[in-house]
């Protein structure tokens, strides 16, 4: 039995998370097994009438706090759900959502794909009390610099880039090692049918002649320039760090020099 991928959500907004479950080659990971979801619901560790959740900053200034009893009791539960159903395996780690975190990248999703899991906190209002990120919390995580309401959105693009590494949850094996990142350099262009696109003008827009050619290794020629200079113009630091990883071949620095681009030299 292969091990199960388990991660468990501590949020506000559980409805959010629906829709990842019930559609696409996300909904075949979870149907598969493979990956659980459990969604812990943080005001069901709220107290009082109000199941207050929030709190006044101490300081002064605008918004709101999640205040740090609350995530305290959904926490230990999560922990003593764990422990009853995986025994003593070790603490899965827990991720903070954060704007203040380090950026999500491909590296970090395929080292929490392999497994076992984690624990995702989802914030919301201007933050959650430093005292409990300081006690538990193992990794904070931002997708970028723009503003969310809260890190349930966050969670999910995390939880849809481990998903479709599962096995057998992408169509072909081959589809992962040509992902963007998966070989450090940007995708190449796509075609298909029609071979002729008409256009409104009466022209016609067609397919590049090499990918009609039948010719396999002039095919990946062009694919592979394709992407080196979609990537030297985009994402020139991409270039770079290909180099520093040994991923570029002469014949790719040398196709690189007649791009008259303005790239760091080559080592
Ligand atoms: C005025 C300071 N704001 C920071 C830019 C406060 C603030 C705004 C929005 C604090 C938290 C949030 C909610 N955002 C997230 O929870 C979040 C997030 C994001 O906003 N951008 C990118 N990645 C992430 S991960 C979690």
């Amino acid at each position: 039995m292969p091990a199960v991928l388990r991660f468990d959500v501590i949020t506000l907004f559980p409805e959010l998370f629906a829709p990842h479950l019930e559609v696409g080659v996300t909904r075949r990971a979870y149907a598969g097994g493979g990956l659980q979801l459990k969604l812990w619901l943080l005001r069901d560790f709220a107290e009082g009438n109000y199941r207050r959740v929030d709190d006044r900053p101490f300081g002064g200034g605008p918004g709101m706090v999640m205040m740090a009893p609350p995530l305290e009791r959904a926490l230990a539960a999560v922990r003593t759900a764990r422990a009853l159903e995986e025994g003593d395996a070790p603490p899965v780690p827990l991720i903070h959502f954060s704007p203040t975190g380090r950026v999500l990248d491909q590296a970090l999703v395929r080292e929490l794909a392999a497994g076992p899991g984690a624990v995702l906190l989802c914030g919301r209002y201007e933050g959650i009390d430093q005292r409990f990120i300081d006690r538990h919390v193992d990794l904070e995580l931002s997708l970028g610099d723009f503003v969310l309401s809260g890190g349930e959105l966050p969670a999910l693009v995390l939880l849809d880039a481990v998903a479709r590494l599962q096995p057998g949850v992408l169509q072909d094996a081959a589809s992962h090692q040509q992902d963007s990142f998966e070989d450090g350099l940007l995708d190449c262009p796509h075609y298909s049918r029609p071979e002729q696109l008409p256009r409104a003008d009466g022209g016609v827009d067609v397919v590049p002649e090499v990918l009609l050619s039948g010719h396999h290794g002039r095919i990946a020629r062009w694919r592979r320039e394709r992407s080196l200079e979609l990537t030297a113009r985009r994402r020139p630091d991409l270039i770079t760090a290909a180099r520093a990883a040994g991923r570029l071949s002469r014949e790719d620095e040398k196709f690189l020099r007649t791009l008259d681009l303005d790239l760091p030299p080559a080592p």
